[in-house]
Formats: structure tokens, C-alpha cells, sequence
């Protein structure tokens, strides 16, 4: 890419988008396109056909995507499934329809299998049942890593994807009904804390292990396969590490300076029990990540302390 080139950053107001935005910015790229979901509705093929006709972007960072943690995927199924194949398959075909010249298609870890042995190799993919509370969005996000392999395939179109383990940082979800475990437990310690309240309650037994990386780290590993990656089959994403999901409780409250206890709410799901990446692919092609979880939660701390969560609310 240099530096005059028009990117289209999809999803540019989410978590993972916005990175992006932040990352192509402060390398000096000025021609970024994005439009808020109230401008272009990303379900709309004939809408995001005219968008590309319009704009014709030279490259596309596929972000916009339903998300949500395990209650949220478990429940809204239809939405997850409908939404997330709607959006990739309108923005990979007309992609391909606009001669893009290349496009990275943002996946997620749940696309493996829930048993698959650890740590996920990318070529674990499909050799098993999916974890039952994501298997709608997995489902998607597996369509749309095979449409880029089908128009790489067909139409030779160099599109590539990235699957990111579990993800953190700025502009996360703090909704406690649709968030993620980690900006999650931050809200409930800082409040619990702010209430003195004596105690915290976290969903399932704890023991599930997740891996975490920071959203600025994961904007690097994009911008580094946007220059450096043109290959069908997709890249592992994450640190290589993992925690319990009471480790991780227990390094937060130690953050926010919480002094009460955890409880457990077993009615709610676990999910998969354990998703950890095999990074050896993108650390061989030169990626690392660079911030450790302990300080990637400081930050994360620090950004939110002084927040009225309700606010936030979705
Ligand atoms: O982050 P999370 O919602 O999603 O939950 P997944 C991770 C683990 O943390 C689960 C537990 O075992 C939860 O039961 N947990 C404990 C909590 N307390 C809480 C809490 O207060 N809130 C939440 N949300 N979890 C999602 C998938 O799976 O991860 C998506 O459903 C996607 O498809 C995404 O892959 C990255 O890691 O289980």
C-alpha cells in the first residue's frame, strides 16, 4: 500500500476498526474511507454495491461484523448468522466486482473446532463440531474465510484472512447483556469497588482458559499482513498464552484494587473450554505481539476508572 492508496476500513467506529483507523493514521495514510452504519447499511447488497461504484477503494479492511460475547452469541443466534453473512458477502463480492486490489477478512478463534487439540494450528479447521453457544457466528465467519479462498481461487483476487483470539482495548463493549469477559469483569470490580460492595460474581465455574490480545496489537498483525501477506490459507492472530478465566478475574480485581470476593453463577455457560492460538505461522512470517495482558489491563484500567458505565450502555 503507499500512502496515497484509498482504504476502506468497514466497521471503523468498532473496536477492532478503529485500531485499524488509529494504526493507518499514524503511518501516515491520509485516503481512508468509512462510513457509520446509519450512511451505509452493510446488509444491504444494492447499497454497498453503489458504495463501491462511488468510492472504488483499492484496499478494504473487512472489520464491520456482529459481535458479542457468550450470551449475547448464544441468544441472538438468527442475528449473528444473518448479520455476519449478509455483511462479508456483500462486501467480499463487490470487492471482487470493483477489482479491489486486496482485502483482509477479519475472522475469530471460535471458527475451530470445541475439542480441536491445542494449540490451534490453522489447518484444524473443519475437522470437527463447532462449541454450541457461537456456532451461528462461527458459522459465518467460516463462510467468510472460504469465500476469500473461493475468489482467490476463481477470480484470482488476493484476498487473505486473519483470525484473532479473544480481543481488548479501546472502544470495547461495556454492556454487561452483550460484552466480552474482559471488559465485562472491569466494569463489575470497578463498580463493585466504587459501591463497596463485598463481593463480585463471574458467569460459569472460572476455570475455562482464553487467550487475550490487545487491539493495537492486532492492528499491527493486519497492517502487517496487508503489506506483507498474499497467500489463501488464513493467520492466526493472538499472544500464544493463556489464562484461566478466574486468572484473569483475580489480575483485574488486583488492578482496579478491589478487596472482596468472587462468586460463581453456574446457571450461566462456559463455552468452549479452552482456544488457545498456534501462533508459529504469523511469528514465522515476522509478527509478535508486544503488550503482555498484565499491561494491556493497566491501560485498559486507566481509560475506563473514572467512566459512568451506564452511559455506555448499548
Ligand atoms: O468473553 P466471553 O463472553 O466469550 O466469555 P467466549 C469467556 C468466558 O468468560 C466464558 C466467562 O467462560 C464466560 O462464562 N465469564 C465470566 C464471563 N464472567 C463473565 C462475564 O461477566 N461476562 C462474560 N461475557 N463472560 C465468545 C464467542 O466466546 O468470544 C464469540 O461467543 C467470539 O463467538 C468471542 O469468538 C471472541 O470466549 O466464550
Amino acid at each position: 500500500m503507499n500512502k496515497t492508496a484509498k482504504i476502506y476500513i468497514a466497521g471503523h467506529r468498532g473496536m477492532v476498526g478503529s485500531a485499524i483507523v488509529r494504526k493507518l493514521t499514524s503511518e501516515g495514510f491520509s485516503n481512508l474511507i468509512f462510513k457509520t452504519s446509519a450512511e451505509l447499511d452493510l446488509t444491504n447488497q444494492q447499497a454497498v454495491n453503489d458504495f463501491f461504484i462511488a468510492k472504488k477503494p483499492d484496499y478494504v479492511f473487512l472489520a464491520a461484523a456482529k459481535v458479542g460475547g457468550i450470551l449475547a452469541n448464544n441468544v441472538y443466534r438468527a442475528d449473528f448468522i444473518y448479520q455476519n453473512i449478509m455483511i462479508e458477502s456483500n462486501i467480499i463480492h463487490a470487492a471482487y466486482l470493483n477489482k479491489v486490489t486486496k482485502l483482509l477478512f477479519l475472522g475469530s478463534s471460535c471458527i475451530y473446532p470445541k475439542m480441536a487439540h491445542q494449540p490451534l494450528k490453522e489447518t484444524y479447521l473443519l475437522t470437527d463440531t463447532l462449541e454450541e453457544t457461537n456456532e451461528p457466528y462461527a458459522i459465518a465467519k467460516i463462510a467468510g474465510i472460504k469465500m476469500c479462498e473461493a475468489y482467490r481461487s476463481q477470480y484470482h483476487c488476493n484476498f487473505i484472512s486473519a483470525m484473532p483470539t479473544n480481543l481488548y482495548g479501546p472502544n470495547d463493549n461495556y454492556d454487561l447483556k452483550s460484552s466480552h469477559v474482559l471488559p465485562a469483569l472491569m466494569r463489575k470490580f470497578i463498580t463493585a469497588k466504587r459501591n463497596g460492595d463485598s463481593s463480585v460474581e463471574l458467569w460459569g465455574s472460572g476455570s475455562p482458559m482464553r487467550e487475550f490480545l490487545h487491539v493495537d496489537d492486532l492492528a499491527e498483525a493486519c497492517f502487517y499482513l496487508m503489506q506483507n501477506y498474499n497467500e489463501e490459507q488464513f493467520v492466526n492472530i493472538g499472544t500464544g498464552t493463556d489464562v484461566t478465566i478466574k486468572e484473569l478475574a483475580l489480575t483485574i480485581k488486583d488492578v482496579v484494587g478491589f478487596e472482596g470476593e468472587l462468586t460463581f453463577d453456574s446457571t450461566k455457560p462456559d463455552g468452549t473450554p479452552r482456544k488457545l492460538m498456534d501462533v508459529s505461522k504469523i511469528n514465522n512470517l515476522g509478527w509478535e505481539h508486544k503488550i503482555d495482558l498484565q499491561e494491556g489491563i493497566e491501560k485498559v484500567y486507566n481509560d475506563v476508572k473514572n467512566i459512568d458505565f451506564q452511559t455506555l450502555d448499548r
